[in-house]
């Protein structure tokens, strides 16, 4: 349906995209500049967590530049008389982004080998089947029938996913040192809680009458989501990583180089 917005509630939608795009393009920065700081064993997940939020900042950049597209601004008012609005956007980035989030929170716990495997197709396949089973529904913005079937199937798959992490992968936590222990099951609760706000931000459209409200809802939803579920999270998992190397006995070389005796001569 074509919407009429305010210039305040354009720009809210507008700036939270802005901010996102802000958010993405930092925390890839700020991975890049980090990574030498992690042992080389527990890099893979800080990569993943780089690679996370590049996909993010490039689909957000797209996001951002379709909704200018969809809307005109005419009689102080902006009308979605525009190209459509490409919401199809979020779950190809969800296709290639959630099964990494869920890779770097298995590879940082550095279990064994086939375990990990077996964890990863798991892991991936669910989420898959999880976003599949969501699109049809998001595309049906105003039939809450095929979005609440659609929703149903794809929250079965999105249970499944958190029985593994928070039942199977309990009986893997034994295995790691308290501190991270601690991290590991914050991160788990940080997955939780932003998570959950997906399918609530998806199911909106179907609860809130006005469509202007849901509408403005869902994006900043999704927005405010993208910005816990991936440069926090990935923030969090730097943080084991950092822990775990410390806890290894990896110091980086600039470390080293400084807790040399004074009576060294200084290097020029
Ligand atoms: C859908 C609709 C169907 C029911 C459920 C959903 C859950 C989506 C989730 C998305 C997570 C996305 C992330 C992106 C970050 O990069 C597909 C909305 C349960 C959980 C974490």
């Amino acid at each position: 349906m074509d919407l009429t917005l305010s210039a305040g509630q354009y720009d809210l939608v507008y700036n939270a995209f802005s901010f996102v795009i802000a958010a993405m393009g930092a925390s890839l920065l700020f991975f890049v500049l980090v990574r030498g700081s992690v042992a080389p064993r527990h890099r893979m997940a800080i990569t993943l967590s780089t690679v996370v939020v590049g996909i993010a900042l490039y689909h957000y950049i797209r996001i951002f530049n379709s909704w200018v597209d969809a809307f005109t601004y005419k009689g102080g008012v902006y009308i979605q008389d525009g190209i459509p609005f490409n919401e199809a956007y979020r779950y190809v980035d969800w296709m290639l982004t959630v099964p990494l989030l869920l890779a770097e929170l298995v590879i940082v716990l550095k279990l064994g080998k086939g375990k990990t495997r077996s964890l990863l197709i798991r892991l991936t396949i669910a989420a898959l089947a999880m976003i599949i089973a969501g699109y049809p529904g998001e595309m049906a913005a105003s039939d809450s029938t095929s979005k609440i079937v659609w929703g149903i199937l794809g929250t079965l798959p999105f249970l499944y996913i958190l029985y593994v992490l928070f039942v199977e992968l309990s009986n893997s936590l034994g295995r790691q040192a308290p501190g991270v222990i601690r991290l590991l099951s914050a991160l788990r609760w940080i997955l939780l809680a932003t998570w959950t706000v997906y399918p609530i931000a998806y199911i909106l459209p179907a609860l809130i009458d006005d469509p202007v409200v849901a509408e403005l809802a869902r994006q900043v939803g999704y927005s405010v989501a993208d910005v816990l579920a991936k440069p926090l999270f990935g923030l969090l998992v730097l943080a084991i990583a950092l822990a775990k190397s410390r806890d290894e006995g990896y110091a980086e070389a600039g470390d080293i180089a400084s807790a040399q005796p004074t009576n060294a001569t200084p290097a020029r």
